[in-house]
């Protein structure tokens, strides 16, 4: 795990600092017993895991300590140990494949609720593609209000890349023209922003089917990637978003948000476990740099050792 030396990992660890503290106090205990079974399953509750989810985590954590005990006397890591494996294999679920090779330019249409960080996010993300030599395009999909277009006009020029945008117009014409600029400009990522919005809002959310049909017709096999941006301090909230965002748009990845901050981490655990799309990348800062690929060996064991 070479990622848990990086900076990254240390954010993401002080992040989730509140979980790991609770968590590395039980596992510190020399007793295991029902009440301390029962500890780690609140623990796990209180770190956004959700309730059903942490009592079948603490159930496989019964079992595979029934099988092959562990004494904590003898081994004091053994416990931690035996958690962070059982909570990667459980994220495992929302483990990313690397996208496929692609001929044209890939489309990415970005998607979330109002101020989950989905304009960040592209910026970020435009810098960790463009690092590793793809040409990256940004569609300003937010019509909605023209500081958002100006936001990622900013990320734009921080990148050195340009930004499809109309002074006027809905999203779904941006984001056409913004294909038709990437195939003409030879670009091989094109990421297209949308307007925040909620999934009850039923008109919001035609309207995003509709730039998903008009994605669909510029490209084949258009959009190639519907990414959800969830902000990972909302909760087992984060859970119904992805359901919801889900059943209307048929979602291929997430990417979640402000890791950094007061989020718990283990809603993680509760996506996993419900709705398994695949976690792309944590957003654990403000800054270019602070968007790391989701790896789950790294989570597990920042959620239980920081
Ligand atoms: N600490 C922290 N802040 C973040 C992160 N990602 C985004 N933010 C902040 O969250 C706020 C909202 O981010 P935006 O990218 O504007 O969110 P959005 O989803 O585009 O918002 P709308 O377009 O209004 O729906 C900004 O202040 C960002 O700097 C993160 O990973 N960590
Ligand atoms: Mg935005």
């Amino acid at each position: 795990m070479g990622f848990l030396k990086t900076v990254g990992f240390s954010r993401l660890r002080s992040g989730l600092s509140k979980t790991g503290a609770s968590l590395g106090r039980l596992l510190g205990r020399p007793m295991v017993d029902e009440a301390w079974f029962e500890e780690v399953e609140s623990t796990l509750i209180m770190a956004d895991a959700g309730v059903r989810t942490s009592q079948d985590l603490v159930a496989a954590l019964r079992k595979s300590l029934k099988s092959s005990p562990i004494d904590p006397a003898s081994s004091p890591d053994g416990l931690s140990n035996r958690l962070i494996e059982i909570l990667s294999k459980q994220l495992g679920a929302v483990t990313a494949s690397p996208l496929a090779s692609l001929s044209g330019p890939r489309i990415i249409m970005v998607v979330g609720v109002n101020g989950a960080g989905k304009t960040t996010s592209i910026g970020k993300l435009a810098h960790h593609y463009q690092s590793q030599g793809e040409r990256v395009l940004l569609a300003a999909g937010d019509t909605f209000r023209a500081a958002a277009q100006e936001q990622l006009q900013v990320w734009g020029s921080r990148n050195g890349i340009d930004v499809i945008a109309q002074a006027k117009g809905d999203p779904a014409a941006v984001a056409f023209d913004a294909v038709k600029a990437g195939q003409a400009r030879g670009a091989s990522l094109v990421i297209v922003d949308t307007a925040g919005r909620l999934p009850t809002q039923a008109h919001l959310m035609e309207e995003l089917k509709k730039v998903k049909r008009v994605l669909a017709k510029a490209i084949v096999d258009g959009p190639h990637e519907v990414w959800l941006v969830v902000d990972g301090g909302t909760g087992q909230n984060a859970v119904g978003q992805v359901k919801a965002f889900d059943d209307a748009l048929g979602l291929t990845g997430l990417v979640v948000t402000k890791l950094d901050g007061t989020a718990k981490g283990g809603v993680l655990l509760a996506l996993a476990h419900e709705r398994p799309v695949p976690v792309r990348f944590v957003g654990v800062g403000e800054g270019i740099e602070d968007l790391q690929p989701f790896d789950p060996d790294a989570f597990a064991a920042a959620l239980v050792q920081a």
